[in-house]
């Protein structure tokens, strides 16, 4: 089995940006996979490490902490927290799960840049780029949105279109818009660091396409082809912004490293932190060795969308420095949809794996087999929740957990739970001993071609073969004539258990301890699967334990009904902006003459609830208004602010007081109100146009 020959591993699953919670996506996506993957070599006795961590930069996390209204920095812990708790509740095995806003992945991050500065890798250029004038900032990336030019979708971003999944520059896109005031952005001069990825492609066509050509996945190699095909352009390494690892060069003073030259690396910082943990030699895992039969074999775990960034720039970088090993695959997975729609965080349309592990306790392994049974290998792919529950109460339970229990109760009610040896083994046991045998070997073979669901498959078909079996010789009934053929019977049954055992540990590992428990055997690596005396005459069995439970109609129905009230509420929101009037013309909108001024008093109108009677230097004179927005500010709360009023406005009597004019506020579909006033303080009197 080529990839699996070597003895030393380094395995990473994406780094999730610590901006929102994790989402069976994510899981189908970069994490079950890789899992499973490392579970596996952790079984052959391979030396692995496997390394993820919180990817903490870049304008996923700055625009999040806007949005919220809360700092970058509180992002990053609430999400990494919550991130890194569902991941050891959910039991994916990291040997560590780090932060890229470590200061030792600042300092690597930094390191590597120098290391390519230094080389003159680096193309230094000045250039105009999009600026957003009101918001005092560069647009690089997610901050800028605009229609694909590749396939003319909307809101691709300045980086990468995820509808096709081409890699874009923020000039590329057609119409751009800034994602912070949503106006069409100015050039402006700025210098940055560019990887010229045009110099590398020739050495990229060699070890990628012509290299790599019968390695990769269909789905990854055509994409990289793609790219290949229409040329690649140096690209810009820096940012400006100010959030990120800085750039570490005195001339570079505010800027900081492109994220997606900093979080690849977290890969490597993550493994330099575990094997200062652990004691180990952190270039054992990443640098090339004196002899190269000696390299780690490194393996990126990763949904489509990331597929670039991990074939073409972080190679073309790891090149450029020269001293570290190359990745030998990405066994990159296609996406997973839900319930006939895309996955979507912003719609809430998705299965959370915080709440799932909430609302079924203790079911991590179902839900990795659901997963692992419809991971989108080749293929875009489809989680419902009525196929949840098929597959959990016909394969799971009706297989797996039928045949487990029913070899457990009868030995148990028969024998007291020793195992016994019977007559002997007559043709149908042997027939069945010689199928099991061949699955260890048809499971490997899968795993070596990242063929997770056909592993699983071949893994339930040992399961089947169990179930069979049993059926089939029905020890039940021959117990009345026969108790010695019963005793070799469960005898098989119990062999066929013990390996299921061993061969579930990658794909579900709760229930392969169970089993182990059960069998009172301790775990067994991989080089004992397909043997047909893992459990030695008169061993003594444990207790039965329940593996799965049916998921009921109920339960599926809540998680329906969750999901179509998501959809409810995004509608609401959808219609709940008051549609636009009909236009006027410019003269129309000239007649309102609306001033800066400033409150000078406030008192509540005796006997009312929302009026609150204000006076006001408009600049052109002092005024009485009297506005409803008593239940969103108290007087004494708003005296000394400046506001938008007015003025021109026919005065009106309220409640007996004459209201000469009218305050401008913002009012949300909730009613809520808030005042639209200047940024900073202006002279009353200035026109509002
Ligand atoms: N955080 C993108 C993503 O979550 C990014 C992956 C980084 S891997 C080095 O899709
Ligand atoms: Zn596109």
């Amino acid at each position: 089995m080529s990839n699996l020959s070597k003895k030393r591993y380094t395995i990473t699953s994406a780094l999730p940006y610590a901006n929102g919670p994790l989402h069976i996506g994510h899981l189908a996506g970069a994490y079950i996979p890789g899992d499973i993957f490392v579970r596996f070599l952790r079984l052959n006795n391979k030396d692995v490490v496997y390394v993820c961590g919180s990817d903490e930069h870049g304008a996923a996390i700055t625009i999040k902490a806007k949005k919220e209204g809360v700092t970058p920095r509180e992002i990053i812990d609430k999400y990494n927290q919550q991130i890194k708790e569902s991941f050891a509740d959910f039991g994916i095995s990291f040997d560590i799960y780090h932060r890229t806003s470590e200061p030792i992945h600042h300092e690597l991050s930094q390191e590597f840049f120098l290391n390519l500065y230094e080389k003159g890798e680096f193309i230094e250029k000045f250039s105009e780029q999009y600026y957003d004038e009101e918001f005092h900032q560069f647009l690089a990336d997610r901050y800028i949105t605009g229609t694909c030019p590749h396939c003319q979708s909307e809101g691709a971003y300045g980086d990468q279109c995820e509808k096709c999944g081409t890699s874009l520059s923020p000039t590329d896109l057609i119409n751009p818009k800034s994602t912070l005031s949503g106006k069409t952005p100015i050039l402006k001069e700025t210098k940055h660091w560019y990887l010229p990825l045009d110099k590398y492609q020739p050495w990229l066509e060699k070890w990628l396409i012509e290299g790599k050509k019968d390695v990769l996945k269909s789905n990854v190699f055509g994409q990289c082809q793609s790219w290949l095909k229409s040329g690649l352009q140096p690209r810009s390494m820096t940012r400006d912004l100010d959030w990120g690892v800085d750039v570490p060069l005195d001339e570079a003073a505010g800027k900081k490293l492109y994220v997606w030259l900093d979080a690849p690396i977290g890969y490597i910082s993550a493994t330099k932190q575990w094997a200062i943990d652990q004691g180990k030699n952190w270039e054992d895992y990443w640098k090339k060795q004196a002899n190269p039969e000696d390299d780690a074999t490194l393996i990126h775990f990763i949904g489509k969308d990331n597929i670039v960034f991990h074939c073409i720039i972080f190679p073309a970088i790891l090149h450029a420095h020269g001293e570290y090993i190359l990745p030998d695959n990405v066994p990159a997975n296609e996406f997973l949809n839900l319930e006939g729609d895309k996955l979507s965080t912003s719609r809430n349309h998705a299965v959370w794996l915080h709440e799932y592990l909430d609302e079924f306790p203790g079911k991590q392994d179902e839900l990795r087999y659901v997963l692992t049974s419809i991971l989108p290998e080749t293929s875009d792919s489809e989680f419902t929740w009525k196929d949840f529950q098929a597959r959990v109460n016909n394969e799971l339970v009706a297989i797996l957990g039928n045949f487990v229990n029913r070899v457990m109760v009868l030995s148990h009610k028969y024998f007291e739970g020793k195992l016994l040896k019977g007559t002997d083994y007559n043709e149908t046991d042997l027939a069945v001993f010689d199928e099991l045998a061949k699955y260890p070997g048809m499971i490997e073979q899968s795993m070596s071609q990242y063929r997770f669901r056909e592993a699983l498959t071949h893994f339930m078909n040992a399961a089947r073969l169990g179930n069979k079996y049993l059926a089939d010789e029905e020890p039940w009934k021959v117990i009345k004539t026969d108790e010695e053929r019963v005793k070799t019977v469960l005898n098989v049954a119990t062999q066929i258990v013990a390996n299921l055992a061993i061969l579930g540990q990658p794909f579900l590992p709760k229930t392969a301890s169970k089993l182990f428990e059960m069998l009172q055997l301790a775990p067994q690596k991989w080089d004992r699967a397909g043997v047909s005396n893992l459990v030695e005459e008169l061993h003594q069995l444990g207790e039965a334990q329940l593996l799965f439970e049916k998921i009921t109609d109920e339960q599926v129905d809540f998680q329906l009904e969750k999901l179509a009230t998501a959809k409810v509420n995004n509608a609401k929101a959808a219609v709940s902006v008051t549609p636009a009037k009909a236009n006027i013309n410019f003269d129309d909108f000239m007649k309102l003459d609306i001033r800066v001024g400033t409150i000078l008093e406030a008192e509540k109108v005796a006997k009312t609830k929302k009026l609150l009677k204000l006076k006001i230097d408009t600049g052109i004179d002092q005024r009485t208004v009297v506005s409803g927005i008593a239940e969103f500010f108290s007087a004494e709360d708003i005296i000394g602010k400046q506001v938008s009023i007015l003025v021109n406005l026919e005065p009106r009597e309220i409640k007996g007081i004459q209201s000469q004019g009218m305050i401008l506020m913002a009012e949300d579909a909730d009613g809520r109100l808030d005042f639209v006033n200047p940024q900073a303080a202006i002279t009353n009197g200035s026109v509002v146009r």
